[in-house]
């Protein structure tokens, strides 16, 4: 079997990384699921062992939080034809879930995720790295929408983090990884000409 297709996609937390990766599932949603998602934020560290006050004083938008050591062994793994554990993470208890999910290789294998092009040793695993260049302004708003819809969060703790780390972090890690970047896409997860592009990359390595 040849080895998968591996593209990384990155950006801004509120960036529309997740809204691109579904759009281009998607489109191929008449292929008999040749691609596979898996999200940086499965990743982040267990942290069973600290405290809840502990947990929420912790720096998430730093590439430490994540346990990237596991995602390149995973990604190894898949490249090689070999199965992996996905873990899954809980945001409201800032820890990973005791079950794992079995996930089986695919021709087409899609990362999202804000520090995916931030780690040198992760870089050469890639086939094709994206970078979702949505201005801040735009992702803070959408984060928090989402966050007091999906995450549980308040407004207060929302402009807490913001102030604290996401916007400190994403200036010193995220916003310079965007150089790694083979595409750097504009105006978010629905730039139809972005995804067209992409599209056709994955349909030719597929064919
Ligand atoms: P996306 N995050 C949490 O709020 N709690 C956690 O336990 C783990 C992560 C946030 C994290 C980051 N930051 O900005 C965001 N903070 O999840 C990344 N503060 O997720 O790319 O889906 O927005
Ligand atoms: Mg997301």
């Amino acid at each position: 079997m040849q080895p998968p297709l591996i593209i990384a996609i990155s950006g801004a937390s509120g960036s529309g990384k997740s809204l691109f990766t579904e759009n281009l599932i998607n489109a191929f949603s008449e292929y008999h699921k040749p691609v596979r998602v898996l999200r940086e934020d499965h990743y982040y560290r267990a942290q069973d062992h600290l405290s809840m006050p502990e947990r929420e004083k912790n720096n998430y938008d730093h590439p430490d939080a994540f346990e990237h050591e596991l995602l390149k062994a995973h990604l190894s793994a898949l490249r090689s034809g070999q199965p992996i554990d996905y873990p899954h993470y809980c945001f409201n208890t800032h820890t990973r879930l005791p079950d794992t999910e079995r996930l089986n290789p695919a021709p087409v294998i899609i990362l999202e995720g804000i520090m995916l092009l931030t780690r040198a040793e992760l870089l050469p695993l890639y086939d094709v790295k994206i970078f979702i260049d949505t201005p801040l302004d735009i992702c803070l708003m959408r984060r928090m929408l989402r966050d007091v819809k999906e995450r549980g969060r308040t407004l207060e703790s929302i402009a807490e983090q913001y102030e604290a780390t996401v916007k400190p972090m994403y200036h010193q890690y995220i916003e310079p990884s965007r150089f790694t970047a083979d595409v750097v896409v504009t105006q978010g997860g629905e730039n139809q000409i972005a995804l067209d592009v992409i599209k056709s990359h994955i349909q030719q390595v597929l064919q």
